[in-house]
């Protein structure tokens, strides 16, 4: 199993997590971004839209989108379980993945295209809607804050790809200055420090 990454990337990394979580061994290539090897016709014959993370599997086969990818893994690895074991889990479990993904990665991902120079001379940037979804992304930190006063995951009792989602999308706001604040957000801190202190979050 191959894995084109990028090291930075939020969403490859979500994938590289899951892995680590279900103790899969694979193979990486460093597809890097900044340097535009995502968009050589030879990476668009793996992903004609020129996104990563791709898997490319030992028959060739080649899948896309993180969760795709992840579901693909549970289902070939399925302990630890990580997307639920019954039609109530799988439902919540992908209730808070999608608020994970919808909520906060894309936001922040937003951010980060819209107002960085990093993205100034690839992309159309609006440094407005970056500054909205700023706001966005922190009255939904208020939200979050409040949730996991009453649980200790993003789903329930237990770790999910819910907060493996959510991880890498608030850990990619830093580049962003987006950051948790455990005065004002200690529920929120205290998640974080859980599933950051996991061996999985090095991945
Ligand atoms: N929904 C896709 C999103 C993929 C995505 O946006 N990947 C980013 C890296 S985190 C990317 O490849 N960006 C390159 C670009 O926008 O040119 C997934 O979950 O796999």
């Amino acid at each position: 199993m191959l894995l084109y990454h990028d090291p930075r990337a939020p969403n490859p990394r979500r994938v590289r997590i899951f892995l680590a979580e279900k103790g899969v061994a694979y193979d990486t290539i460093e597809v890097s971004i900044a340097a535009a090897a995502h968009q050589t016709e030879e990476f668009r014959r793996k992903n004609p839209i020129a996104l990563l993370p791709v898997l490319e599997l030992a028959d060739g086969r080649v899948l896309r989108e993180s969760m795709a990818i992840c579901r693909w893994v549970e289902e070939s690895h399925p302990t630890p379980n990580l997307i639920g074991v019954d039609a109530w889990e799988r439902a919540q479990i992908e209730q808070w993945n999608r608020h994970a993904e919808l909520e906060l990665l894309w936001p922040i991902a937003q951010v980060f295209r819209n107002t960085n120079a990093f993205w100034q001379d690839r992309i159309k940037q609006s440094p407005e809607f970056g500054e909205i979804m700023r706001d966005h992304v922190g009255r939904r930190f208020d939200w979050l804050d409040r949730e996991l006063g009453t649980r200790e995951y993003f789903a329930g009792d237990r770790f999910t790809v819910a907060d493996i989602t959510a991880l890498c999308g608030i850990d990619f706001g830093k580049v962003s200055n987006l950051r948790i604040n455990a005065a004002t957000h200690p529920n929120l801190a205290a998640w974080h420090q859980r599933v950051s202190s996991r061996p999985s979050a090095k991945a």
